[in-house]
């Protein structure tokens, strides 16, 4: 069957019937899902409504779900599970019930990365191999950014939800980084002044069935490259987690569970001591997935660098300091490569 011309939605291709992906889908051998895989999950912190008598063990769990994993679950954080499953749904009716001439009304300017919209490709690349994925990014803060004219008009509270759900999910990221600080011995506000006003985007994927789940990825394998992500995700399940070399998936927990990714900026103002998590997306041939993960990064111009706290002549600076907008230059160029990127800003011992 002959597939229309670009821009290629994967939705389209999976709704052709196709028996097989394209070549452009498939996977290295060294890059396929391994199934099956390891039956743990990522830590779940309990944040007991970020009551303040309970601060001091919350903070130590989230201590050590950072230095040990740089991934973890938290629940009880203050979002209504309502409010989680509010924004799932507007993406599920945005991709399941609008028509593809209805979705393409709101295409991303593919020649630009990380653009505004309806899209498939996240690199700019053109080597590469292409993620089974379609998404829908939103710039939400700062306000200055956020226009929700250039949102889906449908479900009817679509831009109503987004933006609701920017706003609470920027407060709990805050709060997250202001425990992530006290379990360095730093003042709370450290890491959230290091990364300074917030750029907040919102992508929303959408994975549909893929008539060859074991020859392809969702989402390639990455650490984000901001400082952190939030990252709800439908009953499906398809993210895994790279943990002492192996794939663990992270297992759906329903209700108002938010998975935290800590990003490479957070690697790099702790020099270290809290690594980026590696994660990557997988497909399946039943059931399409949906998942929403919330970017919080620094403005362009902002200069990262290890803390000084965290730095003494015994513990020197792992990293040097970057301009945030040319690491995210590189990063879209060169393309991810496990975490080519945040290595390269090694400095030699
Ligand atoms: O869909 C997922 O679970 C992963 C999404 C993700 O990693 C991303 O959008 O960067």
């Amino acid at each position: 069957m002959e597939i229309s011309a670009e821009p290629i939605r994967v939705q389209s291709l999976s709704q052709a019937g196709l028996n097989q992906v394209p070549p452009q889908y498939i996977q290295p051998p060294q890059h396929r899902p391994n199934r099956p895989s390891s039956s743990t999950n990522i830590p779940l912190v309990n944040l007991f409504g970020l009551d303040p008598t309970r601060r001091d063990s919350v903070r130590t769990s989230i201590g050590q779900a950072c230095r040990d994993w740089g991934a973890f679950h938290v629940t009880n954080h203050g979002i209504p599970a309502s409010i989680v499953d509010a924004i799932k749904r507007a993406g599920l009716t945005f991709f399941n019930d609008s028509s593809v001439e209805d979705k393409l009304n709101y295409a991303c300017d593919p020649s630009s990365s990380a653009s505004e919209g309806y899209g498939s490709r996240m690199l700019e690349k053109d080597d590469t191999v292409l993620d089974w994925r379609d998404y829908f990014d939103h710039h939400t803060l700062p306000l200055r950014r956020r226009n929700p004219t250039r949102w889906p008009h449908f479900p009817a509270d679509y831009r109503q939800v987004v933006s609701e759900y920017s706003d609470r999910i920027a407060s709990l990221a805050r709060e997250l980084l202001g425990l992530a600080s006290e379990s360095l011995g730093l003042e709370t506000r450290r890491l959230e002044e290091a990364v300074g006003e917030f750029w907040q985007n919102i992508t929303i994927s959408y994975y549909p069935p893929c008539p060859q789940p074991e020859l392809t990825l969702g989402l390639q394998a990455h650490s984000d490259f901001g400082a952190i992500t939030l990252l709800v995700q439908d009953e499906v399940g398809g993210l895994e987690v790279l943990k002492d070399g192996e794939w663990v998936p992270v297992k759906p927990l329903g209700g108002d569970a938010v998975v935290v990714l800590l990003a490479d900026q957070t690697e790099i103002m702790t020099n270290g001591k809290y690594r980026s998590a590696q994660h990557r997306a997988l497909t399946n041939s039943n059931q399409a997935r949906l998942s929403v993960a919330t970017f919080h990064d620094p403005a362009k111009t902002v200069k990262v660098s290890p803390a000084s706290e965290l730095t003494s002549a015994s513990t020197p600076p792992l990293y040097r300091e970057v301009v945030y907008g040319d690491y995210v230059s590189s990063w879209y160029t060169k393309g991810p490569e496990g975490k080519r990127n945040i290595d390269a800003l090694l400095l030699e011992p």
